[in-house]
């Protein structure tokens, strides 16, 4: 596993988690009277026409299932214990799940009564990794709420789905990022949510049964036999099925962008703009009382080429420290490919808000001076205008206030950002 400190658009560390309780209802009912443990018991309507609303593990046994007529549940377990639907109780366990969840990790995502995503990759420094991060939460709701849980991790929404389905009960498999397609090779078409039906049939009429002979299929074949589907089902074969990084992208963000009448050409010049415009998304994000994980740099050519290029920390944030530091990595990767900028902008993406972020702390104490400094100055910001203060780093040798403005607004003309090295 790549615990990647540094920059870079990927951190590949298996870092969404799928959370999904054993048997919800069944297993809470067992809970409740512990007199039911081992027994194959079923919630659901008794008569005639009810149906099996969960099945414990030891009901699964004996090869009963969600959604069977509960007759036929009957007649595979003549001891069957029924036990008719709490839902008020359901609904209130579940919240104690997902209030348990969101103390230990920011960002999660509960996605029906018995189970949440969780991204993980900013938790890590206080918790561990995603095998440890899993190991916590299943114990803490164990301990704490007397039910089984079982997760699965890796890179992909979709893959930590079917991981978390392969481990249960009550257990835990995280993928490593280049596990992925070993993982998934064998498992039938079906085992991925994304793929229904008609797709599971379409591919079979290709002779396609697991995800792994799809690789073996040349994609002019699959096009035809999938339609406009297909590319999003080969990315999945081929294991660099991003799904669950790339839904983030409709998160909440932030940012600010500016395009010049006069060409930028002076690399120096470039990197004083941007970690100006890094600073200013920082006081927008502490303004908002927010942390962001990802910091986006989009620059563009008069030509039209742009380039957006991303880096995700470890830990949320909203100091201008670390943004600038961010952005002026990406923008030492980058420099090269653009010669003349006509536009740049910088952006934050993955907000959490900061009083219920448990995992956003800045973890050392320069960091938190750093924040309380500026935050102060943030204050003094707010009631002088930008150029009342800036730090002694970002001042430039003819930036001695003379021709600033003190308008907020443009923060690279009034705040003369001459190195980001820090103090
Ligand atoms: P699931 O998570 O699908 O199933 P489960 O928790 O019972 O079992 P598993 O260990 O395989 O996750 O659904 C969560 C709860 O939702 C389930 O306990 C009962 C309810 N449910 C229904 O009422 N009807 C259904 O058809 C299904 C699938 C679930
Ligand atoms: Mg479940
Ligand atoms: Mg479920």
């Amino acid at each position: 596993m790549a615990a990647q400190d540094g920059v870079g658009p990927t951190v590949e560390i298996p870092g969404i988690l799928h959370l999904d309780m054993d048997a919800f209802f069944a297993s809470v009912e067992v809970r409740d009277h512990p007199e039911l443990r081992g027994l194959p018991v079923v919630v659901g309507g008794a008569g005639t026409r009810g149906v099996v609303a969960a099945a414990s593990y030891p009901a699964r046994t004996r090869g009963i299932r969600s959604a069977m007529p509960m007759a036929s549940a009957r007649r595979l377990a003549p001891d069957l214990v029924i036990v008719p639907p709490r839902i008020a109780r359901y609904q209130e366990t579940s919240a104690l799940v997902m209030e348990l969840l969101s103390s230990v990790v920011a960002d999660i995502e509960q996605i029906s009564i018995d189970e949440a995503f969780l991204d993980v990759r900013g938790a890590r420094r206080l918790f561990g990794g995603p095998d440890q991060i899993a190991s916590l939460l299943r114990s803490r709701i164990r301990d704490e709420l007397g039910l089984p849980s079982s997760v699965g991790g890796s890179v992909s929404r979709a893959v930590a789905k079917i991981a978390s389905a392969r481990a249960k009960p009550d257990g835990q498999l995280i993928i490593p990022a280049e596990q992925t397609a070993e993982f998934l090779a064998p498992l039938p078409v079906s085992a991925v949510s994304g793929i229904g039906p008609k797709a599971v049939a379409s591919l079979e009429r290709i002779g396609v049964r697991t995800i792994g002979q799809i690789r073996e299929i040349p994609p002019s074949t699959l096009a035809r036999a999938l339609g406009p589907r297909a590319p999003e089902i080969i990315h999945l074969a081929t294991g660099s099925d991003r799904t669950g990084l790339g839904h983030r992208v409709r998160d909440k963000s932030l940012g600010t962008e500016r395009t010049w009448d006069e060409d930028l050409t002076d690399a120096d010049e470039v990197r004083r703009r941007i970690t100006s415009m890094a600073d200013d998304v920082a006081r927008q994000l502490r303004r908002s009382d927010a942390v962001a994980r990802t910091v986006v740099l989009k620059l563009r050519s008069p030509d039209g080429t742009t380039i957006t290029r991303s880096s995700t920390l470890d830990q949320p944030t909203s100091s201008g420290e670390r943004l600038r530091e961010q952005v002026v990595a990406l923008w030492d990767k980058e420099r090269h490919r653009l010669r003349r900028i006509r536009l740049a902008g910088v952006r934050v993406t993955h907000l959490t808000a900061e009083s219920t972020s448990a995992v956003q702390q800045e973890l050392t104490s320069r960091s938190a001076l750093w924040r309380d400094l500026e935050t102060a100055m943030d204050r003094a910001t707010d009631r002088f205008g930008t150029a009342s203060l800036s730090r002694g780093s970002t001042l430039g040798p003819a930036a001695d206030g003379a021709q600033r403005s003190a308008s907020s607004r443009d923060p690279e003309d009034d705040r003369d950002a001459r190195d980001g090295s820090g103090l």
